[in-house]
């Protein structure tokens, strides 16, 4: 068909949310449910602390280095660019990704630090959509009780807040949108079941949109 990828490709599923919105345990049992179906998965993260740019995102996440916010947000944008040869790759070969956190972090956080949102989203235009983008909605509050920040520079309830708005203008009718306040085994199960359809359409070569 016209797929970009072809017949069976990977299906590229990106989880959002906030810090302690429990997007990485999601995203650890989706790929353990997908793979044991069978399905080739892998389970990616952004920021990528591994690579040169991710070591300076962590520095600076740690408060050990500080940054320009201009500049701090253009290494989070590189550090998603530098993998984009490789994701298109493990796309096409068939392989489904389960990506915790991608560009609306990026426009979500940096705006929420007041830099503007058209100026934010520019250098994120050209990274490979998702097929599938859920936001694991908790209200920041609830998030903040849970085990508390780990100490981080964004970990704090004000700033959090803030990143939830632009998080919901972001949002549009393509996003799936599952309540992060429940019990973890519910919130597993409806993940489940959305990121299993997301995946057989792909397997089906549904074009990319
Ligand atoms: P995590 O490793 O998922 O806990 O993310 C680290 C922190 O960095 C978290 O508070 C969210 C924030 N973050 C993730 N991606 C971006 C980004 O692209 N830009 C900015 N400004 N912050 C981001
Ligand atoms: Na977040
Ligand atoms: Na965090």
């Amino acid at each position: 068909g016209s797929s970009q990828y072809g017949d069976a490709r990977g299906a590229l599923i990106v989880l959002e949310g906030l810090d302690r919105s429990g997007k990485t345990s999601q995203s650890g049992r989706l790929v353990k449910y997908l793979d044991g179906l069978g399905y080739p998965v892998e389970s990616w993260r952004f920021p990528d602390r591994e690579t040169a740019v991710g070591k300076m995102i962590s520095s600076y996440l740690t408060n050990q280095s500080q940054l320009d916010d201009h500049t701090i947000h253009l290494l989070f944008s590189a550090n998603r660019w530098e993998k984009r040869s490789l994701m298109e790759a493990k796309l096409k070969s068939g392989t489904s990704l389960i990506v915790d956190r991608y560009s609306y972090s990026g426009v979500a956080f940096s705006s929420a630090k007041g830099l503007d949102i058209e100026w934010c989203k520019a250098p994120e235009v050209g990274l490979l959509a998702p097929d599938l983008v859920v936001y694991l909605d908790i209200p920041p509050e609830r998030a903040a009780e849970r085990g508390g920040y780990g100490g981080e520079r964004y970990e704090q309830l004000e700033f959090q807040k803030n990143v939830s708005q632009y998080y919901k203008m972001l949002s549009d009718a393509s996003w799936k949108t599952v309540d992060a306040s429940q019990p973890m085994e519910d919130v597993e199960k409806q993940l489940k079941e959305i990121v299993l359809d997301c995946v057989v359409s792909c397997q089906k070569g549904k074009p990319v949109s």
